[in-house]
Order: structure tokens, then C-alpha cells, then sequence
């Protein structure tokens, strides 16, 4: 027998797969009610364990609820440059949270056979959770079983873990490996970017961080001591008394287009929502007739975009800066950002990674989802030219300038995945350089008018799509019949996909008034029932009509 059999089959024991549970790694790990996921845990200890020795880096696991309910529970693995799982690999850990216990041991020597996996090479993993209910423990028991080395560094961000990995696997080049390193990279950059920034301006150093009731507003609180005196972050849903993600957090307000509750919502504020695990944002603000502003992923992608471009062209850099969204950014965004702003748009699948994959393809690429999940990443060529125009006393003192501000952006940013905490400074260092308040940023372009639904189906793999998700290939006659339905509006579209985290359909639709989105979502959402399997009563049709 291996000899790691004999210690991880007894571990795996203490940690027995639930008879009838299936479990799937989508799009963001897996997810699913609290009390289901102890094997689930184990077998990603497991996991992490093999693709660390496979890849001979650290791995992370982060533990997170994310945007749902406190009952709910999640694990993601994160690779050595801070990113998510890669797809092959997605499947493994997949296999691997099926497999009884009797079927654990076939399975790890399948994975180890077919990536020749040297079983002596030493492994290391990085362990962190939200503020959800700790399962950390039985991730522990595989890596002591695989006699592995792991740290567990407790309670942190999303972001904050996928950071501390890229900074163990890159020996601190990327930052220094730990919560304090984090805090220290991101305020220093930021306070840089204030000092360079004249003084006596108009931008208001104040903003309310809806904290979700999450681990987000722990670590905004131990932030802003780096940060007092340059931007003044006062936390409301700070878990001291509401529950995790109820009614309040960035998913909250973006679907129900409303501030969260315990807010004082004044006109003439700043504010921001973060989501349970803080790698989503979105801001708000009350409009002088009292009426409730978004500024969702899309617009925040605009406005960094649109920043960044004019200062790599202040500077003179021959570098090709790009945003990526996906098919459920808004028609007018996306206008917006290739017609008016001139920067290449290109579309990706729904979740993080599909859109950090494509934003790899420019130098500068910014990638955003509607819902607020987001960053900038730069290539090793821009990182070059950037750092190198900040140090070329060649250049006229304005063009250094901007190339300081460009190196400072870059240290801003999380570019191992979107974070909230990261993106906030960001659009406050452009806000402040542009000298806008968020009525000034939010009038660049409007919405056009939009209306989500789910479907639910026999069989929601029965539709299949291609396009980045805007064309459905399956059932036949399905895409035909909604574009002959999409014609009938103006300025309209709908898309529908299956979703990754939930059993059902969704359909997307928007067009020039509020109504018509309305309507064709219903058509639409008819159209899925009807040719999709669906179950259970037909869509209802929208109130007005
Ligand atoms: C996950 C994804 C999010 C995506 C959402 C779509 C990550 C970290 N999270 O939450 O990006 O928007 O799934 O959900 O990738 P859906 O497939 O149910 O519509
Ligand atoms: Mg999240």
C-alpha cells in the first residue's frame, strides 16, 4: 500500500461523503448549504494538496460563503499566481467530492497517474475563511494527512488570500506575505497617488462601506488606520448586529436596484457596498430629487478604463489597453466604452476567471462583471514600460508625472482577482484626479433599461450556448425564436445561459424604455419554458401589462 494510504484513508474516516449529495466545482468552487460540505472540505485539502506537488508552488483554499446566506458555506482553490482553479483541474476536484471513501483511494492515484504527480515532492498550502462558520478544520485534516505543510492564516478577504499566494509563490516580489504586507502595498500606493494629487480640490475624502455584515468590514476598519488623514471609511453592516449578506451587500443592492438597510442614505454621500467576502463592489448615492444611483462593475470598468488610457497616452506608451465584459454588461456601456472612450471592448463567459483569461490578452487589460467583481491586470510588458517611464529622466517632468501615477494605479490594484477593498481606492484616486463627485461620474452614460429572470427547467444543461454565451445553439429553434422576438423592440437584446450556481435558466433583456425590457424578458422567459422542458407553472407576465 502507498504509504500515503495509510494515513489519509483513516483521515478521510472522520470525513465520510453524504450518501446522495453531488457536488459540483462551478463557477466559483463549490457552494452549497453549510452542513453539506465537511467531505467536501476534506477532498479539497486533498486537492490542494496534489496540485501543489503537481505545480511545486503554495495553494490556497479560501473557505467563503461569498455573497450568500450565513446558512450557506463555499471553498475555492486559488493557483500559484493567485488565480482560480484551471478548468482541468475543476474536474479533478469535482471527481474527488464524489468519491465514497471507498472510491477516494482509485481516485487520488488516477489524478496522480495521469499528471505523473512525484509524491515525494514537499507540498505547501495557504488556508484562509470568512467570517461564515469555520470549516478550515477538516481542510486541515487532508494536508496533515498527506503530511503536507500548510499555513492558516484565519480570517481574511477573498482577495486578501489570492494576494498572499502570489506573494509566497513570487518570494514577495508581488508584495509581502501577510495581512499587514497587504494593507502596507495597497495605502502606500494610494497615499503616493494623494500626494501627487494638488491640493485644495473638491473631492470629498469620506466615504460609507456597506460591509455586508461580512469579513470585508473587519478589514476596511484595519485599513483605515493606514489610511487616516487621506480617506475617511466609516463601515455600516459591520456584523455587529445584522446577519451575513441580509439585506444589505453589493448582490443586495445591484438585483434590488436599492440601498441596504442600516444606512443613513443623505444626499450629497458617497457610498459603497462590498459583498460577503469583499471581491465584489458596486457604489450608490441619492440624487438631489431623492432617487437611488447605482454605479455598477460596468461603470466602474468605464471609468478606470477610460483613465487609464489617457495617462499611458500622456505618457506616450505604445501599449494596448482593453476591457473586458461579459453579455450581461449594459448595451450602453458597452457603447460607451468602444464609441465614446475608443477602447476594444471583447466579451467573455459569466465568472471571474473566463474574464481574467481574455483581459490576459492586452497589455493593460481592465475586466469587470455588471455585478461588481473586477480588476486591472498588466502585462510584463506593461509593467516594463510603466516602471521604466518613471524612471526616465528623458521625459518631460509631465509625462513622468503620469508615469508615477500609472506605477502607483498598478500598486492599487489586486491583480490576482477582483477586490473590492483594492477597486474602492482605485475609483477614489480617479474620482479625486478628475475632480468629480459620483453625479459627475454617473452622468457619463445611462442605462438602458434591463430585466433579469430565472426559468426553471428539467434539465437546464438542455441549453447550450456559444458567442460568449449571447447565442443558444441548444434547443434548436430556440435562437432563432428570440431573435424574431427581439426584433419587435427597439434598442433591444436577450440572452439566456444556464446558470453555474443555481437550477435554473436565466434570461436577460434589455431595450429603450423599462417596459419593453420588461416584456421581453417575459417573451423570452415563455420561449425558455416552452422549448427549453421547462417545469412547474409558466413565467407570469410583468405587472404593467
Ligand atoms: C459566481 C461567480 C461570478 C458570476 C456568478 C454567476 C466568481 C468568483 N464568481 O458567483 O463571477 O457572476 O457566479 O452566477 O467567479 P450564475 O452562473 O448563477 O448566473
Ligand atoms: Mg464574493
Amino acid at each position: 500500500m502507498s504509504l500515503w494510504k495509510k494515513s489519509v484513508f483513516p483521515a478521510a474516516a472522520q470525513h465520510q461523503k453524504l450518501d446522495g449529495q453531488t457536488y459540483n466545482y462551478g463557477t466559483a468552487g463549490f457552494r452549497t448549504k453549510a452542513n453539506l460540505l465537511d467531505s467536501v472540505m476534506f477532498r479539497c485539502g486533498l486537492i490542494a494538496v496534489l496540485r501543489s506537488k503537481k505545480t511545486k508552488s503554495s495553494i490556497g483554499v479560501m473557505i467563503t460563503a461569498s455573497h450568500n446566506p450565513e446558512c450557506d458555506n463555499g471553498v475555492k482553490i486559488v493557483e500559484p499566481m493567485g488565480e482560480m482553479l484551471i478548468a482541468e483541474w475543476e474536474v479533478y476536484a469535482t471527481q474527488l467530492a464524489n468519491a465514497s471513501n471507498e472510491e477516494l483511494g482509485g481516485v487520488i492515484e488516477g489524478i496522480i497517474k495521469d499528471n505523473n504527480i512525484d509524491m515525494t515532492v514537499s507540498a505547501n498550502v495557504i488556508i484562509a475563511r470568512d467570517t461564515s462558520p469555520s470549516l478550515s478544520a477538516s481542510v486541515i485534516d487532508a494536508i496533515k494527512a498527506f503530511n503536507a505543510v500548510y499555513t492558516d492564516y484565519g480570517m481574511l478577504t477573498t482577495p486578501q488570500l489570492h494576494y498572499l499566494v502570489r506573494c509566497v509563490n513570487t518570494n514577495g516580489q508581488y508584495g509581502e506575505a501577510t495581512e499587514e504586507g497587504y494593507y502596507k502595498k495597497l495605502s502606500q500606493a494610494f497615499t503616493q497617488l494623494k500626494i501627487q494629487t494638488p491640493g485644495d480640490n473638491s473631492y470629498l475624502p469620506e466615504i460609507s462601506v456597506d460591509g455586508a455584515n461580512g469579513v470585508g468590514a473587519l478589514k476596511v476598519l484595519q485599513l483605515q488606520k493606514e489610511l487616516k488623514g487621506y480617506l475617511d471609511m466609516k463601515v455600516f453592516n459591520d456584523g455587529s448586529t445584522g446577519k451575513l449578506n441580509e439585506q444589505c451587500g453589493a448582490d443586495y443592492v445591484k438585483v434590488g436596484q436599492k440601498p441596504p438597510a442600516g444606512v443613513m442614505f443623505e444626499v450629497g454621500k458617497k457610498y459603497c457596498s462590498f459583498d460577503g467576502d469583499a471581491d465584489r463592489i458596486v457604489y450608490f448615492f441619492k440624487s438631489k430629487d431623492g432617487s437611488f444611483r447605482l454605479m455598477d462593475g460596468d461603470k466602474i470598468a468605464t471609468l478606470i478604463a477610460g483613465y487609464l488610457k489617457e495617462l499611458v497616452a500622456s505618457v506616450g506608451l505604445n501599449l494596448q489597453l482593453g476591457l473586458v465584459q461579459t453579455a450581461y454588461a449594459n448595451g450602453s456601456s458597452t457603447y460607451y466604452a468602444s464609441t465614446v472612450m475608443k477602447v476594444p471592448v471583447a466579451c467573455a463567459k459569466t465568472g471571474v476567471k473566463h474574464l481574467h483569461l481574455k483581459a490576459l490578452d492586452f497589455d493593460i487589460g481592465v475586466y469587470f462583471e455588471a455585478n461588481g467583481h473586477g480588476t486591472v491586470i498588466f502585462s510584463e510588458k506593461a509593467t516594463k514600460s510603466i516602471t521604466s517611464a518613471s524612471e526616465d529622466s528623458s521625459l518631460t517632468e509631465d509625462k513622468k508625472q503620469a508615469a508615477v501615477r500609472l506605477l502607483n494605479l498598478m500598486d492599487v490594484c489586486n491583480q490576482t482577482v477582483g477586490d473590492a477593498i483594492s477597486d474602492m481606492l482605485l475609483v477614489e484616486s480617479i474620482l479625486e484626479a478628475r475632480l468629480w463627485s459620483l453625479e459627475d461620474w454617473n452622468s457619463a452614460y445611462t442605462d438602458l433599461p434591463n430585466r433579469l429572470l430565472k426559468v426553471k427547467v428539467e434539465d437546464r444543461n438542455a441549453i447550450q450556448t456559444t458567442d460568449s454565451e449571447r447565442k443558444a445553439t441548444s434547443p434548436v429553434g430556440l435562437q432563432m425564436a428570440i431573435d424574431t422576438t427581439v426584433a419587435k423592440y427597439s434598442k433591444s437584446r436577450s440572452f439566456v445561459r444556464p446558470s453555474g450556481t443555481e437550477d435554473v435558466v436565466r434570461v436577460y433583456a434589455e431595450a429603450d424604455n423599462q417596459t419593453s425590457a420588461d416584456q421581453l424578458a417575459y417573451d423570452v422567459a415563455v420561449l425558455v419554458h416552452k422549448l427549453a422542458g421547462g417545469v412547474g407553472d409558466p413565467p407570469t407576465p410583468p405587472m404593467s401589462s
